[in-house]
């Protein structure tokens, strides 16, 4: 299958996040990226293209335009207001607080477009997040032309990222973008399947009231993991999304014996939503050595994986998300696209 990688996601680097009352330097770096790439070459996974520039109008769909706007603008913003460096949120308008009259300040507007302290700016984060956009687009094209499959290779990750709001390292919700893509190409129906560690609630809140587009998401307990308020499994969807949203919320520890049972279920109320397109948002940091997730997947499971996907039979598009361990985070991502190449 081909990837789609654009360089300027290395321009999103050298921030820092608050972890355990420590400023440490970011878990989601360029190195990530770069490992996959050299791990996709490693193995002749097949071409690698570069994104084709989009416009915004597909992201409008699913993003509100004054949050794309302030994606755009908040770097500067920040700058201006005398600043330097990496702009974090640190207020937010938790209800009991007004969400409905936007500050003017930017370090209001951080609050109120954000859900977390883990979407910093720096001076090339709008550059990588519209590369990844680009990216995911691209990709999607590839499938909606004909193509089995496809690997959009983009960072930052988005599938934290909500209708009007960033957080968890996620700023364009890529894997959303691409389903509204595959939508607008003419496919019916599109079924997103999230496998990243946590879970995908800026996916679910995006398509929580449609039923063109279901989402299914495998992930750590929201009672026990980030980003602990949403994701659980009484949470289904609403008006004409009804019963197109399912979550598999597992416990710490879970190995590939219990994953492998919530993939099962996923793969099979993805099956029988019938859809035309699968999306996947491929996160590895359900791998036992990801030092923020605490599942226990070996490397070997990483084609299992894959291999389960394929025979789903759909034309399926991969959109990176998160996984951290950065060492074996090439041969994790790319373990399960060779495994849907080669499925046993
Ligand atoms: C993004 B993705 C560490 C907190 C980490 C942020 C996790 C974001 C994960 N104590 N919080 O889903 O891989
Ligand atoms: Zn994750």
């Amino acid at each position: 299958m081909k990837t789609v990688f654009s360089p300027h996601h290395a321009g999103h680097g050298d921030h820092a996040e608050l972890v355990a009352g420590a400023i440490l330097p970011a878990y989601e770096r360029p190195e990530r990226a770069g490992m996959i790439r050299a791990r996709v070459e490693e193995v002749g996974l097949g071409a690698i293209l570069p994104p084709e520039e989009h416009g915004l109008e597909t992201a409008r769909k699913i993003h509100a335009d004054d949050y794309l706007d302030f994606l755009q603008t908040a770097h500067d913003r920040w700058l201006a207001r005398g600043n330097s460096g990496v702009a974090l949120p640190f207020v937010w308008p938790r209800p009991g607080l007004r969400a409905d009259t936007p500050p003017e300040d930017i370090e209001g507007l951080l609050g109120h477009y954000s859900f977390d302290g883990g979407a910093p700016f720096v001076a090339g984060t709008w550059a990588a997040v519209k590369a990844a956009h680009d990216v995911a687009l691209t990709a999607a094209g590839l499938v909606a032309g004909g193509e089995r499959a496809a690997f959009a290779l983009g960072r930052p990750p988005g599938h934290h990222a909500g209708r009007g709001f960033a957080g968890g390292y996620c700023y364009i919700n890529n894997a959303a973008v691409a389903a509204q893509a595959l939508r607008d190409h003419g496919v019916r129906r599109v079924a997103i399947l999230d496998i990243d560690y946590h879970h995908g609630n800026g996916t679910q809140e995006i398509f929580y009231g449609r039923g063109d587009v279901f989402v299914a998401s495998i992930h750590a307990d929201p009672r026990m993991e980030f980003p602990y308020f949403l994701g659980h499994a009484d949470e289904r969807g609403e008006a004409d999304g009804a019963e197109t949203t399912l979550n598999v919320p597992l416990p710490h520890e879970t190995d590939w014996s219990a994953w492998s049972s919530g993939l099962e279920e996923a793969c099979r109320a993805v099956a029988a939503f019938a859809p035309d397109s699968l999306v996947v948002s491929l996160g590895t940091d359900t791998y036992r050595g990801d030092p923020l997730g605490r599942f226990r997947l070996e490397t070997t499971d990483f084609p299992r994986i894959g291999a389960r996907l394929a025979r789903m039979g759909l034309a399926t598009l991969f959109v990176m998300e998160g996984g951290y361990a950065v060492e074996e985070i090439g041969v994790n991502a790319v373990g399960v696209l060779t495994g849907f190449e080669q499925p046993r």
